[in-house]
């Protein structure tokens, strides 16, 4: 079922809607400053990448909240028009590297990627579960929310028809959780979700974890792989430069280690970086926080050690 591609396609989503706070609508542009295509040329990829998308601006005073959902048209229109993009690149054989932007920004990449295979499963490396439902939110925040809209839980909002749930919960699993609203905790066990926070890293070791992982979604290592990874998944001494960093998370190293893992089970077809802030921390966490993201890609795509 794999096209086996060897071009990458560089999606850059200079997209901020889903969240409050300003400047990780930069992130994509300094993750491609620092040089992610030549890195990725490096080793061995064709990487097309036709500068960062553009999208349709909708002004706030033409988008008002429905119910709590902040910018609902505009995170709308832009994750269903990442979703025909990601979409259209996994059908031509390339593989997608979406550069977020907030994580709202997944709910246009999955849908993309199941769109074009519809049995693969989604690894979800993050601090939060992003599975607020629009009962359970609280901020409003839709980055917050990519995940209920994929399952296709809780009400529906017409404004978001496009999104397919076309996601199975035995096909997502998550690693390095810590920051859950109760409203989520509660939504992963109704669901049976499989997840694996700070505390099974930390009591299994990363590639137990891993493996379980692997083995809950892909059992027979046999389907199509979407790793959709959140920076700050990352502990904040690792990645400081993100909208909301939370103690206790991953190293360097088992944050490399997820994404080597993915990459040597050959059946990766999309990836994600998300919520990479350069407006957050003095200038040396924003170049340790940029540079740690192009390590992650890279990782994912096939960079070894040796
Ligand atoms: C909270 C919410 C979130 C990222 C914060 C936080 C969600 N659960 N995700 N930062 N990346 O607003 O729903
Ligand atoms: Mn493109
Ligand atoms: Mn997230
Ligand atoms: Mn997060």
């Amino acid at each position: 079922f794999l096209p086996n591609p060897k071009t990458v396609a560089i999606v850059g989503c200079p997209f901020r809607g889903g969240q409050a706070k300003l400047g990780v609508d930069n992130g994509p542009i300094h993750l491609a400053e620092a040089g992610i295509v030549g890195q990725l040329e490096e080793i061995g990829w064709k990487v097309a990448f036709d500068g960062h998308h553009q999208f349709e601006d909708i002004h706030t005073a033409d988008d008002p909240p429905i119910g709590k959902l902040k910018n609902p048209r505009l995170v709308s229109k832009v994750a269903e028009s990442v979703a025909r993009v990601v979409g259209g690149h996994a059908k031509n054989g390339q593989l997608p590297v979406t550069l977020g932007g907030d994580h709202s920004l997944a709910m246009g990449t999955i849908s993309g990627t199941l769109d074009t295979y519809p049995d693969a499963c989604v690894i979800w490396i993050d601090a939060h579960a992003d599975i607020n439902t629009v009962e359970t939110t609280d901020s409003g925040n839709i980055h917050g929310m990519p995940v209920s809209f994929l399952l296709g839980i809780g009400s529906k909002v017409p404004e978001f028809s496009w999104v397919k749930a076309a996601l199975k919960p035995e096909r997502l699993v998550y690693i390095g959780l810590r920051d859950l609203d109760s409203g989520e905790k509660r939504l992963l066990k109704e669901h049976n979700i499989k997840a694996f926070s700070m505390h099974e890293v930390d009591k299994y070791g990363i590639g137990k974890v891993v493996e379980m992982a692997l083995d809950h979604v892909n059992p027979k290592r046999d389907l199509p792989i979407h790793l959709s990874f959140d920076i700050d998944a990352l502990d904040p001494s690792v990645a400081p430069s993100t909208g909301t960093p939370v103690r206790g998370g991953l190293t360097f190293r088992e944050g490399h280690y997820i994404c080597e893992a993915i990459h040597e089970t050959g059946l990766l077809v999309a990836l994600d970086l998300m919520e990479v802030n350069p407006s957050i921390d003095d200038a040396e966490s924003v170049c340790q926080t940029v540079a740690v993201g192009c390590s992650l890609v890279r990782s994912a795509l096939g960079e070894t050690l040796l």
